[in-house]
């Protein structure tokens, strides 16, 4: 997402697969003007000749919930929407791991922020490699906060609240960091400008709340999961103080697209000894083998693609 210009060959569009040059939105879409819209973001890892996608269902489910909480009404059913993402990757014949990116808005109509212009729904596939530094990442306090939860529904992955991210990221990259840390607005740790936050103190794993300002995110609950089931860790989610965080043994971001990523610096404070901690490496192995199916357990969370 960050570097290089990305392609493929077949875009999914309103029902039917298209070329990717032609699929294209018309310049009066609302949700470009007011950012109406949500989507989701999955992993399909390229393992044994197929592509596994990861969770596919659960990032499908809060796709519609998202669109419910704004009044967006997609035409379509969870089953026609599992069906879209398998359509686009079969299509596209990937030999990589990819990023699929499902998106729905409204489109052109009315100019009116009352107005409930159709929506339009799109699954996009491409190639996808990392997207933080797997080996750490130097991370800034932002100035930005998150909205308290009576001013923009954090719950929701609406791409309204993505302006915030992108402003608190390009002020970490700006100020010499790797990403940015957002406090909610009564300055506690929220999360990263696109991952959920854990730390390590004493051997507990601690990580915000849910009911805190954070997206409930897939990957934070795979970590949950894999922390107390394999590794016997107790997971404790409360409130996190930003002195907690510069003083915490070990510190990482979850997400789809961050996967694991180590937190080795906060505001010019070294976590831990500056290195990838022995929690955070042994969950980042795991997630490896989990999402490339290579754990029994957890391979009700696969969906293979050929
Ligand atoms: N918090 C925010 C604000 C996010 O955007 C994301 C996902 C997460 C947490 C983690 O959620 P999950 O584990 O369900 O992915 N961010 C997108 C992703 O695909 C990328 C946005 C740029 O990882």
């Amino acid at each position: 997402m960050s570097k290089g210009v990305i392609q493929a060959n077949y875009v999914w569009l309103n029902g039917k697969l298209v070329e990717w040059e032609n699929a294209k939105v018309h310049v009066l879409a609302q949700g470009i003007h007011y950012g109406i819209g949500v989507f989701e973001g999955i992993r399909g890892y390229y393992d044994n000749d197929c592509i596994k996608i990861f969770r596919l269902e659960d990032h499908m489910k809060r796709f519609l919930k998202s669109a419910k909480i704004i009044h967006l009404e997609i035409p379509y059913t969870l089953d026609a929407l599992i069906n879209a993402v398998i359509e686009v990757v079969k299509a596209n014949n990937f030999k990589t791991d990819i990023y699929i990116r499902p998106v729905a808005f409204r489109g052109p109509g009315s100019i009116g922020v009352r107005a409930k212009n159709p929506v339009e729904v799109a699954v996009i596939a491409f190639e996808f490699g990392k997207y933080l530094k797997p080996t750490g990442v130097k991370c800034k306090i932002s100035s930005w906060r998150k909205p308290p939860a009576d001013s923009l529904p954090v719950y929701a992955k609406i791409a309204a609240m993505y302006l915030l991210y992108h402003l608190a990221a390009v002020e970490a990259n700006n100020c010499g960091f790797d990403e940015a840390i957002l406090l909610d607005s009564e300055g506690y740790v929220a999360e990263g400008s696109g991952e959920n936050i854990f730390i390590v103190k004493d051997g507990v794993l601690i990580t915000p709340p849910t009911y805190g300002a954070i997206l409930e995110g897939i990957t934070r609950d795979t970590i949950m999961k894999i922390a107390t089931e394999i590794l016997g860790m107790k997971v404790v989610e409360r409130r996190i103080k930003r002195e907690e965080l510069y003083t915490a043994d070990e510190a990482f971001f979850t997400g789809t697209a961050a996967e694991i990523t180590p937190i080795v610096e906060v505001d010019n404070r070294i976590i831990g000894d500056g290195q990838i901690g022995k929690v955070t490496s042994q969950l980042m192995e795991l997630y490896q083998k989990i999402v490339r199916g290579k754990i029994e357990k957890y391979g009700r969370w696969i969906t293979e693609v050929k």
